[in-house]
């Protein structure tokens, strides 16, 4: 696969390559690592931006001075490097503060802290030209069924929600939000714990427009589920506005592996959609692409750049080999023979009525299954096969 460039939209949380390598088992194992380091670092690797929480770039209870010279020292390093900041996010979990959340703490006061500290980042957001503002709420939820009641703290949420949408609007920001959601962190169960359950919430909203997802992989995969038609369902909903890519193995705390290093099928069928899967076979999804993954306590710094490169060439190796997938048409004939061309129909005629379809002797009164019913498969794991194959580097 080719180096990476600007030109594939590869963005970093700072917190990603900044981590310090502390669990709750151990202490840290490297060093911290500076946001304008970390800017011409990427910058050298071919990545396109970087992406970051107030708290990563300027420490809570930072100074107001302070504060700004960071953001000051982050936007010359951007200048000098053409590095941009797509996306920010607030860090309204790591403060003890936020032990029972941010905007749905059962503390009133702790809700409106969380709310001007969320506003003040949508500013800064707005002043570095951010499109998308991520909203992660790992601390919302409880460990226990008898700490709240979910409907009144979901309503909070709401609440919060629509504020920063009316916010946004009112400052005329062009600026939109996406919700992450995730299933449990690590005891306590968050809410809007997945895909479907945020798709649905945002629903409620006074501005559902300005409201749209960023999944990540390990987060869905944490409750079993499957990403890429996770991602499939938000595309065809128009909500996929951002994405955190990474690795996963099957259902366990959140591991954060380099992108690929988890489940590599699903990786696999995970940029073949994002790549393949538009309207003409281009892109579906034309934002960042984000990797959210942590490198291994066991490595030092080079270790760590090692890490982010391997996320980039994983994902292009990825897209090599789903082009090559699609292109081979021994893939294109098994997707015919198993039908997809009438998947792509509409199950009525143009036309059709209801009524039609009732009065359609041969669609039931005639239509006899058994008869009907000849045993033939679908192939579908000969499409797998050729899949995998692809993946291997086999055709
Ligand atoms: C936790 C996460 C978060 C979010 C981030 C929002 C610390 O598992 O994935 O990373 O991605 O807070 O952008
Ligand atoms: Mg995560
Ligand atoms: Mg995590
Ligand atoms: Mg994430």
């Amino acid at each position: 696969a080719p180096a990476p460039t600007r030109e594939d939209h590869f963005t970093f949380g700072l917190w990603t390559i900044g981590w310090n390598a502390q669990d709750p088992f151990g202490s840290a194992t490297r060093g911290p690592l500076g946001a304008v380091d970390a800017i011409h670092k990427l910058s050298e690797l071919g990545a396109y931006g970087m992406t970051f929480h107030d708290d990563d770039l300027f420490p809570f209870g930072s100074s107001d001075a302070d504060r700004q010279a960071a953001i000051d020292a982050l936007k010359k390093a951007c200048d000098e490097t053409g590095m941009v900041i797509p996306m920010i996010t607030t860090n309204t979990f790591s403060h003890p503060v936020f032990k029972d959340g941010g905007v749905t703490s059962n503390d009133r006061a702790v809700r409106r802290f969380t709310i001007r500290k969320i506003l003040r980042n949508i500013d800064l957001a707005a002043e570095l030209g951010a499109k998308t503002f991520v909203m992660w709420g790992g601390r919302e939820g409880a460990e226990y069924d008898f700490s709240k009641d979910i409907r009144v703290a979901l309503e909070r949420y709401r609440e919060a929600a629509n504020l920063f949408g009316d916010y946004v609007l009112e400052k005329g920001y062009d600026l939109k939000f996406a919700i992450e959601p995730k299933p449990n962190e690590p005891r306590g169960d968050i809410l809007l714990p997945t895909v479907g359950h945020a798709m649905a919430f945002i629903e409620t909203l006074d501005h559902p427009e300005l409201v749209g997802l960023n999944p990540e992989v390990g987060h869905e995969q944490m409750a079993g589920l499957n990403f890429t038609a996770g991602i499939a369902q938000a595309l065809y909903q128009g909500k996929l506005f951002h994405i955190d890519l990474n690795g996963q193995r099957g259902i366990k705390y959140d591991q954060d592996m380099v992108f690929g290093h988890g489940d590599l099928i699903n990786a696999f069928s995970l940029v073949d959609l994002l790549e393949n899967g538009g309207p003409a076979g281009g892109p579906s999804y034309t934002g960042p692409r984000h990797f959210d993954y942590k490198p291994s306590r066991t490595e030092d710094i080079d270790g760590v750049w090692e890490s982010a490169k391997a996320n980039m060439r994983m994902y292009l190796l990825l897209k090599e080999r789903a082009q090559a997938f699609r292109a081979d048409p021994e893939v294109q004939e098994a997707l015919l023979a198993a039908k997809n061309d009438q998947l792509a129909q509409t199950t009525l005629a143009e036309g059709e009525t209801t009524a039609d379809l009732l009065a359609d002797a041969s669609a039931y009164e005639d239509f006899d299954a058994d008869a009907y019913y000849d045993g033939e498969g679908f192939g579908f794991v000969r499409i797998q096969q050729l899949a995998v194959e692809h993946l291997m580097g086999a055709r």
